[in-house]
């Protein structure tokens, strides 16, 4: 007994438990947070905490240790170190890799693995690890954890026929901090009434409506307007090479957009009466100008491409496409334009993977000129979000791009606006397709409210 509140004591010190006001992946407000990672940087309590599991499965039989990063690998590490039984590795999801193999290392067929992981919640995602393990062909019976948060995960996984064991449960280890005044006796009191109360689902996805979206920038607002005025949360992209053929265009399907988009730099016979006309046009049929140049260089490069090219996107471009990958202070220049930050692309083995695409959302929330990004999945309530790769028609094409219906978008993604070009601008009559995709697109936008 000692020896468990020696090592938690110890633990806490590396700062495994925070308390104070953490809101939780599921939107609920928790008065504590764990995180079992620090555990790594000590060699001596990472050695203790190996040998108190392995004790704990003492009289189980199992070929192999499998360890589910972070927390979890080096404990499973150590355990496999001091008990010479091989390790094997649970991967974390990777979307856009090429190999479909879950678990890492060397085993085979029918192998018996105990799995070793941190913290058990609710069970679901330990459940959807054991599945993932045993679709490998292994086979998992038991299962050894440090920490349970007591919401219903251990017996979960019992009533499935798993033997689950834990070193901890959370009510214990608030019991000791107490106990050795690392918690008082009013923290103790508010984080046992936390763990009483019954436990809450999650925060439901629902998706919330343009006019209720917590946009500051002015041109963020403008958009979210006209497509309320217009019901339309079409941007059409003109990938066209002639003044004349954009022009035409924009006469089209003005009526049906938000924003006419453009590549400015593969426009053959560029010129400012372009811009005079193109504005007229968005004038009068009231949609933005949206430049997607897809910057990504250090700020005051970007500075000159905006501000100081023959296309000088600074004086007409309402919206323009940045990628962050040069950091935040690389975003401020674009003055009032309003950026749309590219945080994950369309195509076909992007580079743009869940990492990045968090880091890069994270950079976007940032900084007070980003409006939306560009992405293929949801994003935080205060960013609009743009979607290209869409069609009715066709799923893809002989480079890469990959299409989703406009169904697709506004249901799964939660998309506020999406970008369509070759769907429009190559069909027979440009403004009966316009008008298709505005149709369609706004019908998904409002069902999507209430899925
Ligand atoms: P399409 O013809 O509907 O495939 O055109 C899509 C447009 O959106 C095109 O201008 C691309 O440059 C742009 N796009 C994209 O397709 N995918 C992305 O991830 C990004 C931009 Br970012």
């Amino acid at each position: 007994m000692q020896q468990r509140e020696d090592f938690l004591l110890k633990a806490y010190e590396l700062g495994i438990i925070k308390f104070g006001k953490f809101t939780l992946k599921s939107g609920v407000e928790s008065p504590f947070y764990v995180d079992l990672r620090p555990l790594a940087s000590s060699p001596q309590l990472l050695k203790t905490l190996a040998n108190n599991l392995l004790d704990l499965v003492e009289d189980v039989d199992y070929d192999l240790i499998c360890g589910v990063p972070y927390a979890a690998l080096p404990m499973a590490t150590t355990m496999s170190l001091t008990s010479n039984i091989p390790l094997i590795i649970k991967r974390k999801e990777n979307k856009g890799y090429g190999t479909k193999r879950m678990v890492e290392g060397v085993f085979e067929e029918g192998q018996s693995c105990l799995l070793v992981e941190d913290v058990i919640t609710s069970g679901q995602s330990l459940l959807e690890t054991v599945d993932q393990v045993e679709r490998e062909g292994l086979k998992v019976h038991d299962l050894v954890v440090v920490l349970d948060r007591e919401q219903g995960g251990v017996d979960k996984l019992r009533e499935q026929g798993y033997n689950v064991m834990t070193l901890f449960t959370i009510n214990e280890v608030i019991d000791i901090l107490h106990k050795f005044h690392r918690l008082s006796d009013e923290e103790t009191k508010q984080i046992k009434d936390f763990l009483q109360q019954p436990i809450e689902q999650p925060v439901s996805k629902q998706r919330i409506a343009l006019e209720d979206k917590k946009i500051h920038h002015p041109v963020g607002k403008r958009l979210v307007e006209l497509a309320i005025k217009k019901q339309s949360n079409l941007i059409a992209s003109a990938d066209l090479i002639t003044s004349e053929e954009i022009v035409s265009f924009a006469n089209k399907v003005g009526e049906h957009i938000v924003a006419l988009k453009l590549h400015s730099d593969i426009i053959q016979d560029f010129s400012d009466q372009l811009i005079t006309d193109l504005k007229i046009i968005a004038r009068e049929k009231e949609f933005l100008l949206f430049e997607d140049r897809k910057f990504g260089d250090i700020g005051n490069t970007q500075e000159l491409q905006f501000k100081k090219s023959i296309y000088k996107i600074a004086d007409w471009a309402d919206l323009v496409t940045v990628h962050p990958i040069g950091g935040l202070e690389s975003l401020k220049v674009f003055d009032n334009t309003g950026v749309v930050t590219i945080v994950e692309m369309s195509s076909k083995g992007t580079l743009t993977d869940d990492y990045y695409f968090s880091k890069a959302v994270n950079l976007s929330e940032q900084s007070s000129n980003v409006l939306g990004c560009v992405a293929q999945r949801q994003l935080p309530e205060n960013m609009l979000l743009f979607t290209p790769g869409v069609s009715i028609s066709s799923t893809g094409d002989s480079k890469g791009q990959q299409y989703n219906t406009p169904e697709l978008v506004f249901k799964n993604y939660h998309t506020d606006f999406m970008i369509v070009g070759r769907g429009i601008y190559k069909a027979a009559d440009v403004k009966t397709a316009a008008k298709e995709y505005q149709t369609l697109g706004w019908i998904s936008y409002l069902q999507s409210l209430n899925n």
